[in-house]
């Protein structure tokens, strides 16, 4: 039987496991990926588990989230990056040089590799035909230190694109309409895999655009094949020497296939406030927009800023739209002050911000109360922007340059009856600006590099072993589709990922009411009195972000179990990791039987969690419930040590022992 290429990846880099569906494999990991918002606790990690050198065949460290830079946090945490990534063999990618997703598929990307990456959105490199996948900063620190990366075999779902995007339609579409399919939530443990005569129409970075948006749909991976295409970027990136063409075999199974013609797809846009809130333009167009953002890990290549750049040039923005123009790396950045873009923007009048995640991540231009901001990034759940009461539309960056011209949602396609305006014609370059000097390598002599820890480098949590018995309290009771961000909000908070201790007083920041104990203080005040936090979720619980502080601190004030109706995958792992069971209700109705403030026991905690099944008595209730999980017999024994630094740890005292 033939195979996909997903299954010719894993079966290239298969170190245990069979490849069968309901089986765990464990693949070698090639390539990893820090950037600085999730790296300095990966490294306090590495440093933590006692591992000194990088063990891949190429590790590379970003700085591109935490830039804002109000008080010396944030360049305390890149100093210590830079020193310890020199320590130990891992590359630095100054601040500055771009976005983590843009320049490692620019730089460092190559078909047929597998790559780690601790930022949900690892999976844009996918569009290089690489195997690209997400996970929280631990699960890499010990990929560096040449562990394997342990996933369940997945289901792959296939999906053939046919025909060729009309003018005005864009790859952001695609993946559109693919969320609308798949959602959000359900997707646990699936890879897409496009293939079919409609990927050779799209270009690499318009692949890549695809592949980073699959984190919204919640799949592990997307990937596509290597084919010229693929070979003309890389020979333009001068790597051709890194192309081998990739495809699945003709009679390749899938689990799943789902059919789409570009032809026919049309404007589309994720309406407030989740990315599978998908709408056409046309039935949204008319209302009025505040703010235009074009820039973030999805919509920042060449491409895309030529495409805003042409539709802009000789025109002005509309008088109460604020825009702004983030390009993705140094490379576009050098590019398009070189073509005379940069200028069109600036005449346009455009806000030019750096090459960074910026306004992505809530770092600044946060819209004002109830305003519109339309964006050309991958997620738009509520207070992300840095307002709680935002509205912000997710679109492709010729519906984004549309709307930034007539102050409404607009469909591209009006915009030659509108204002004469032509499609764009975009030819890619036959060589890109390269220039690697903002890309240190590992220093020459490791041993003479000294690790530079400013005050606010904390150490990492520590943890201790689960107790027998639970002495729960539902600390808070959330609903469906909890995303990280609600757990653990970035922004102005952002900056603290170094301090745990501050960071923690902003856990479920979004649900804290005025005049009323916050969940960080009720947390706390519950651990003094010798109890154990418990959280309780409905639906798809931990969509998003890859941050692992969303389970860390939690773990620091006192939660030992989060109880759900389902978990998404990077956050069912972190919790694993920092010692947090992960459990499911046996019956979803239970659900309603809970609420915040009740009392749960859980007896013999161990035994019952190595059986697979759990009886919480809800004390309070004077009732019982039954909760399962799915898992494995060594996840179980790393949430009774307390987490995976205290799993590492033992096993090496044993090994120094034996
Ligand atoms: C995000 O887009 O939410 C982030 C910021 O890139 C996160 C990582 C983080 O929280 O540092 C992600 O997507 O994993
Ligand atoms: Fe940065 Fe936004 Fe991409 Fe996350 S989604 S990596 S914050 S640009």
């Amino acid at each position: 039987m033939g195979m996909n290429l997903v299954q010719k990846i894993i079966a290239d880099h298969l170190v245990w496991g069979k490849m069968e569906p309901g089986e765990k494999v464990a693949i070698k990991i090639d390539q990893t990926l820090l950037q600085d918002a999730t790296g300095t606790m990966a490294f306090l990690e590495f440093e933590a588990m006692g591992l000194e050198r990088v063990q891949t065949e190429i590790s590379v460290q970003y700085v591109d989230h935490n830039m804002a830079q109000f008080g010396p946090e944030n360049h305390n945490d890149h100093l210590y990056l830079q020193s310890i990534a020199a320590k130990t063999g891992v590359y630095f990618s100054r601040a500055g040089n771009g976005i983590c997703h843009q320049v490692h598929l620019e730089r460092f990307a190559r078909p047929g590799g597998t790559l780690l990456g601790s930022d949900s959105h690892t999976p844009t490199c996918g569009g290089m035909g690489m195997l690209a996948i997400g996970v929280g900063g631990l699960d890499v620190a010990l990929a560096m230190g040449g562990a394997p990366f342990v996933m369940d075999y997945p289901k792959v779902i296939g999906i053939r694109l046919t025909g060729k995007l009309q003018p005005w339609v864009a790859a952001k579409d695609i993946i559109f309409k693919v969320l609308e399919i798949l959602t959000t939530k359900g997707n646990v443990g699936c890879i897409l895999e496009y293939f079919g005569p409609g990927v050779q129409t799209l270009s690499v970075p318009e692949r890549a655009t695809i592949t980073n948006m699959g984190a919204e749909v919640g799949v592990t991976t997307s990937i596509f094949p290597s084919d010229e295409r693929t070979r003309e970027y890389l020979e333009a990136q001068d790597r051709a020497e890194v192309w081998k063409p990739l495809a699945p075999d003709p009679d390749a199974q899938y689990d799943r296939i789902i059919e789409i013609n570009l032809d026919e797809l049309e404007p589309l846009t994720a309406a407030p406030s989740s990315p599978d809130n998908i709408k056409r333009v046309r039935d949204v167009e008319g209302i009025e927009v505040h703010q235009v953002l074009v820039g973030s890990c999805t919509n920042s290549s060449l491409r895309d800023l030529m495409i805003v750049a042409r539709i802009l040039e000789g025109r002005r923005v509309h008088p109460n739209v604020q825009m702004g123009v983030t390009p993705g790396s140094r490379q576009v950045f050098e590019m398009i002050a070189a073509n005379g873009a940069l200028a069109t923007f600036i005449a346009a009048g455009c806000r030019i911000l750096e090459s960074a995640c910026g306004p992505c991540i809530g770092q600044g231009l946060s819209p004002g109360d109830g305003k519109v901001s339309v964006r050309t990034f991958n997620r738009n759940f509520k207070g992300r922007s840095g307002t709680m009461d935002d509205y912000v539309y997710l679109a492709s960056p010729e519906t984004a340059a549309a709307c930034a011209l007539t102050g409404r949602i607009t469909d591209p396609r009006d915009l030659p009856r509108l204002f004469g305006i032509e499609y764009p014609h975009f030819e890619w370059p036959r060589k890109f600006w390269i220039d690697d000097s903002m890309i240190i390598p590992p220093a020459e002599n490791p041993e003479e590099v000294e690790i530079i820890r400013g005050p606010t480098i904390g150490a990492p949590p520590e943890n201790t072993p689960m107790p027998q018995t639970i002495n729960g309290k539902v600390l808070i009771k959330v609903g469906d589709k909890i995303t990280t961000d609600h757990i653990m909000p970035a922004g102005p908070f952002l900056k603290y990922r170094s301090n745990i201790p501050e960071y923690a007083k902003y856990v479920f920041y979004i649900f804290n009411e005025a005049g009323k104990p916050t969940f960080a203080e009720r947390a706390l005040e519950w651990k003094n009195q010798g109890g154990h936090g418990i959280v309780v979720g409905g639906e798809s619980y931990g969509q998003g972000s890859s941050r692992e502080h969303a389970a860390i601190c939690p773990m620091y004030l006192g939660v030992k179990a989060k109880i759900a109706k389902s978990f998404e995958r990077i956050h069912r792992q972190n919790l694993i990791n920092f010692g947090i069971a992960p459990l499911v209700f046996a019956d979803p109705s239970e659900y309603d039987a809970i609420e915040e403030g009740d009392l749960l026991r859980i007896e013999n905690f161990h035994e019952q969690l190595r059986s697979g099944q759990v009886t919480v008595h809800n004390v309070t209730k004077d009732r019982s419930f039954a909760c399962t999980h799915d898992l494995s017999a060594d996840d179980v024994e790393t949430i009774l040590l307390g987490g995976k630094l205290n799993q590492v740890r033992e096993q090496r005292r044993k090994q120094m022992q034996g």
